[in-house]
């Protein structure tokens, strides 16, 4: 028997927002052309104005040219699109292709005082390694135009972007780009833009005659942390400020916390469809760019029995690259787990060997800043002998690093462990808004996940203590066994480590109002609460 699979869809085909090249096959050659031929050069000043989202530069149009607020200096050379349509990366189970382009995007943000140049051009050739640009520095003789093409030998999307503006555009990991970085008489600092990436390490210096410091001119010195003019980067701007007061926005449906019996059938099938969404609700009055299974931080819940199969199509419908990793399968990582590009898609088999609740999670470097994103869910395998209850929740904790209004994880923040906001399900305060439900004299299961990334969790809830607790694969209270019954034991906390999780059961005694907290009460403070709303 199987399941009905839960989102059957055809995903569309997609283009990296904002990328002017897109994924290639692997192995594809990189584009050539001679840099500096110049078919249709722009005006001094034109303000940039790069292909729109998702839209390969037309064959032999011109790309943008100078990035805002830098003016072109005499002897800088224009921008010139090059194509290389044609190279397909078909992906029959997904029906998505994603058309090649490669784009030269011209900036002459070094060129700066009237600077004419030598004249000479340099040609450079910057591959991937990890997390790093390879080699990580480029050193130019002082008034040479630099050209440089990005050979991405990773296993994941990248893409550089220079002070100033300059950038590659997206490339899929085997593709290639080329990047006019102008004239250079100066450093120049370049980096990958998609998020965490340059946190990572994802940097590459640009010298002129060896001087690796000294005046920066004044486009690079205003040039802040944060992938300015980068494809896909986060909008500039101060970190969204949140209030912890401000009620559920018009129109917000939170997270159903509700939990649905496992289906029947040993056979799960579903698809997980990587989005990402933008303006998604975080709680406190936020709106992020969201990275998703399906559409929503934390994905959907699976559930089954042990022993059930789970046959999981992942499809990667965003701009970089995504993977996935179920916790509860015992398989072999590396096909699995990989990264795959935009358009791509892979199929994830296992079978659920032993009961509890697992994480999954994207498992994209930096994975910190993929799961905070939003790149997290649970999969529910019922012990044998689970008893009925007559109410279960799933609450799963989770981090938010606030980036600003609208845009994408801070992963400064990420890294220092510092979330400004804690959340039940992926918005802060949710439930203290619109309160779970019960009746007094219930029993009531939370199945409770800590996704993390990186903080704990120390579940209770107010007022109730725990009869029964299954915690990471066993009772440890209660259960088919009556563990504690001799001794009356009861527990007041769940403390969950990331990626750990179990459940707790409770008798309802009265009506109120039950304050579902993580007794870490500064992460309480920060919306990992929820209210249990006991009424008639
Ligand atoms: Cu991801």
């Amino acid at each position: 028997m199987t399941d009905v699979p839960d989102k059957p869809s055809a995903p569309s085909a997609t283009g990296a927002p904002g990328a002017s090249s897109s994924p290639s096959a692997p192995g594809a050659p990189s584009a050539t052309g001679a840099p500096g031929a110049s078919s249709s050069p722009s005006a001094p000043g034109a303000p940039s104005a790069t292909g729109a989202p998702g839209t390969p530069s037309a064959p032999g149009a011109p790309t943008a040219t100078g990035a805002p607020g830098s003016s072109r200096a005499a002897g800088a050379l224009p921008a010139r699109a090059l194509d290389r349509r044609g190279a397909i990366l078909g992906v029959a189970t997904a029906g998505a292709a994603a058309v090649v382009g490669t784009a030269i995007h011209a900036w002459n943000g070094a060129s700066h005082g009237g600077a004419t140049g030598s004249g000479r051009t340099t040609e450079a050739t910057v591959t991937v390694k990890g997390m790093r640009f390879v080699p990580d520095t480029i050193d130019v003789a002082s008034g040479d135009r630099l050209v440089i093409t990005l050979e991405n030998t990773g296993d994941q999307v990248h893409d550089l972007v220079l002070a100033g503006g300059a950038t590659t555009g997206r490339v899929a990991a085997g593709a290639s780009a080329r990047l006019d970085a102008g004239v250079i008489t100066g450093p120049v600092e370049g980096w990958c833009s998609i998020a965490g990436h340059r946190a990572q390490g994802m940097v590459l210096r640009i010298t002129a005659d060896g001087r690796a410091t000294g005046a920066a001119q004044p486009s690079q010195a205003a040039t802040g942390h944060g992938g300015h003019g980068g494809h896909g980067a986060a909008a500039d701007g101060p970190s969204a400020t949140p209030n912890r007061e401000a009620p559920l926005p018009e129109g917000f449906t939170p997270f159903d916390a509700a939990l649905a019996p496992a289906p029947a059938g040993t056979v799960h099938q579903h698809t997980l469809t990587v989005t990402e969404v933008p303006s998604a609700y975080v709680g406190a009055g936020v709106t992020q760019t969201r990275w998703t299974f399906n559409g929503t931080a934390p994905g959907p819940v699976l559930r089954g029995k042990v022993g059930d199969t789970f046959e999981i199509t992942l499809v990667n419908n965003g701009s970089m690259s995504h993977s996935i990793d179920f916790h509860a399968g015992i398989v072999s990582p590396d096909a699995v787990m990989r990264s795959i590009n935009p358009g791509e898609s892979l199929v994830y088999s296992f079978t659920a060997e032993h009961a509890g609740i697992w994480l999954y999670h994207c498992s994209t470097a930096p994975m910190s800043v993929h799961l905070a994103s939003g790149m997290h869910g649970a999969v529910i395998i019922d012990p044998d002998g689970l008893a009925g209850v007559d109410r279960e929740y799933v609450l799963i904790q989770s981090e938010i690093y606030l980036g600003p209004e609208g845009g994408v994880t801070d992963a400064d923040k990420v890294a220092a462990k510092a979330p400004d906001l804690m959340c039940f399900n992926g918005a802060a305060f949710q439930y203290a808004l619109q309160p779970l439900k019960a009746r007094p004299g219930e029993r009531v299961r939370f199945w409770v996940m800590d996704a993390g990334p990186s903080l704990p969790t120390s579940f209770h809830v107010v007022g109730l203590q725990f009869d029964t607790v299954f915690f990471e694969g066993a009772y440890q209270l209660g259960g088919p066994d009556g563990v504690g019954r001799s001794w009356r034991g009861g527990s007041q906390a769940l403390g969950l480590q990331p990626a750990q999780g179990g459940f707790v059961e409770a008798v309802v005694p009265a009506v109120g109002s039950y304050a579902v907290v993580t007794h870490a009460f500064a992460d309480m403070e920060k919306g990992a609460m929820a209210i249990l709303k006991a009424s008639e």
